[in-house]
């Protein structure tokens, strides 16, 4: 086998920093025995160490520098071909019992898993260099904010860590000497990067993550899915509060008034362009700031939620990122950007499909091998990635540090989905909005492997990502609801409706922006809508449509319409899959299915 990670040596002065906590020396010691590395790196998140690890990486050819005209101080690396995108099947969730796990992850007896991994991780570092990351997840003063550590064999890893989290001294300071504090333990070994021994799996009673076998960010970066979301949502429930695949965008009126909205829609269904929406020309003196693109962390305050973005980057989808979906996005990778699996041009850029102008007439395509556009097959993978600093961004909300969080005025749920869902509605209260976002669907994409484009229930963008047991994470959420004498309104949206002959309804990106906006006048109580069977749902004339010469009156009608045959599906698949999760349903939900019914019937 070669090895995927062979060892560096730094001079001194790097990598030779140690914590003062004896439990993360004990532990890095355990590892250290069990992996038997040929050496620690011990990082700090400097400058220095970066500029020493990019060096090392493009030795060992990890990174390939781009054009330094073209995208400064920005690197590709390609991924292994097995090992493009997060793997659902071999992800587990290992809890004493099955049912804490619940009926939608996979589920593994602790002990046996720990031998299993272990087994795997016997001598794993031979020849490798073991580094220990210290970050912590949530501005540096938010009461939320969460400490980790991950140790792995792996350059990319660690540089994307200092992208992706606050790496280093901050969390040291943060963890200080108590040997009792709360800290995620994460282990990452790529091992042979090979798919029959990779497992991602995650101990929420022991705050601890291992994964072998992957170098894909979202099953390596241990900060993101695995702490933030798995185990963040294991946490949140035993402390009372919401972690959720999120984004929160703040939207100011040009009269000044500002709400934050937080939006959970599925894996590469807009999340990122959401956030960073700019408003059509029609909308002048509006604007949208970024606070998070994927993950929020919410808690409680004078009964409302507050939201903060446990993350210090974006780990964004490229393909179809251009100066028309995403302008802020194309600003915010055009430097500092460390990209995976797209395509290089002969001068050193990067491509993908969707980007800007024509393609080049020559490129590498993901895999390393010669592409021209002639070709059948793509040149950037489906799920290539950038990751690239929020700081990067230019619409980054001012309040993205703030500890206590931003106010969230309305929550939404949406996914991708070619019929059924109307561009937008309404809950009639928080056990409705409940309802919506446990029911909610969306057809697959490339970020997980496995088929794309068919229609899966993924209750708030979640289903891959809840750590614990379905049914208890949307009791969690009616609980949270009881606590809120302030609660946010929620919506559902649909950007990806298509008319009879396959094509998209709404123009969607900055045109989003109608949207928003009619949703923020409900948050005021203003705006005019229909009550409908499945909620609040706005009139032609609710939404302001100006200069929005692309969409005809007919195709509003039917981008707002609630069609009673696809409504009589909807309702049997809600059914099917409340039942599919074996009686772990809270009464109130299915309270609400009925009540759906009858208002369908009725
Ligand atoms: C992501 C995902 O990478 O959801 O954010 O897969
Ligand atoms: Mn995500």
């Amino acid at each position: 086998m070669i090895n995927p990670a062979p060892a560096i040596s730094p001079p001194p002065g790097i990598g030779d920093e140690k914590p003062g906590n004896q439990a993360v020396l004990d532990w890095v010691h355990e590892v250290e025995l069990l992996t038997q590395p040929e050496n620690i790196f011990w990082c700090d998140g400097s400058e220095r160490e970066n500029d020493f690890l990019i060096s090392e990486s493009l030795k060992q050819k990890v990174l390939i520098k781009l054009n330094d005209e073209k995208v400064p101080r920005s690197y590709l690396h390609r991924s292994n071909p097995n090992d493009v995108a997060r793997v659902e099947q071999f992800t587990f969730i290992c809890t004493p019992t099955k049912a804490e796990a619940g009926p939608t992850n996979n589920w593994s007896e602790p002990t046996e898993t720990y031998a299993k991994l272990h087994g795997l991780l016997k001598g794993a570092m031979r020849g490798r260099t073991m580094f220990v990351v210290p970050y912590i997840m949530g501005p540096a003063d938010s009461p939320l904010t969460k400490i980790g550590f991950e140790i792995t064999d792996s350059t990319y890893v660690v540089l994307s860590m200092r992208i992706m989290t606050r790496m280093g001294d901050i969390a040291l300071k943060r963890l200080g000497r108590d040997p009792k504090a709360e800290w995620n333990r994460g282990v990452h070994s790529l091992l042979d990067v090979n798919p029959e021994r990779r497992f991602i799996c995650h101990f929420p009673q022991d705050n601890a993550i291992i994964s072998v076998g992957s170098g894909y960010g979202g099953n390596v970066l241990l900060s993101k899915k695995c702490l933030a979301l798995r185990i963040g949502s294991y946490l949140a429930r035993k402390q009372g509060w919401l972690a959720e695949h999120m984004l929160i965008l703040g939207v100011e009126s040009p009269a000044g008034k500002k709400h934050y909205v937080a939006a959970a829609f599925p894996s590469a269904c807009g999340k990122t362009n959401f956030a960073m929406l700019i408003p059509p020309k029609h909308f002048a003196g509006w604007k949208v700031t970024t606070v998070g693109d994927d993950i929020a962390w919410m808690q409680i305050r004078e009964g409302r939620l507050w939201a903060v973005n446990p993350e210090n980057g974006y780990f964004g989808v490229v393909p179809g990122t251009s100066c028309k979906s995403n302008p802020n996005a194309m600003k915010s990778i055009s430097h500092d950007t460390l990209f995976t699996n797209v395509a290089l041009t002969e001068d050193g850029n990067v491509w993908w499909e969707g980007k800007d102008g024509t393609p080049p007439p020559h490129a590498i395509d993901w895999r390393g091998n010669d592409w021209t556009p002639e070709l059948n097959g793509k040149a950037a993978h489906p799920n290539s990635r950038f990751a690239t600093p929020m700081r990067n961004n230019p619409v980054l909300d001012p309040h993205v540090e703030d500890g206590k969080g931003v106010p969230i005025s309305a929550i939404i749920f949406g996914g991708r989905r070619s019929d059924t869902m109307p561009l937008v509605f309404q809950a009639f209260d928080w056990e409705h909005g409940t309802y919506i976002g446990s029911t909610m669907a969306s057809e697959t994409t490339a970020a997980a492997t496995g088929a794309v484009g068919h229609v899966r229930r993924d209750p708030m963008a979640m289903l891959p990502f809840c750590g614990y047991n379905i049914g208890d994470y949307f009791r969690h959420w009616l609980e949270i609801g009881k606590r809120l004498s302030n609660p946010p309104l929620i919506f559902h949206v649909n950007w990806f409706r298509k008319s009879a002959d396959g094509k998209f309804l709404w123009p969607g990106f900055g045109d989003n922006m109608r949207v928003l906006e009619w949703i923020i006048e409900r948050c005021e109580g203003r705006g005019g809508a229909a009550e409908s069977a499945i909620g609040y749902i706005p009139r032609a004339q609710d939404l302001d449509l100006d200069e929005l010469s692309s969409i005809s009156a007919e195709q509003i009608q039917e981008l707002l319409s609630v069609n009673a045959h696809e409504w009589q599906a909807e309702l049997a698949g809600h059914a099917e899959f409340f039942d599919s999760l074996g009686g772990v349903v809270p009464g109130e939900l299915l309270g609400q299915r009925e009540k759906l019914a009858k208002r369908l019937a009725g």
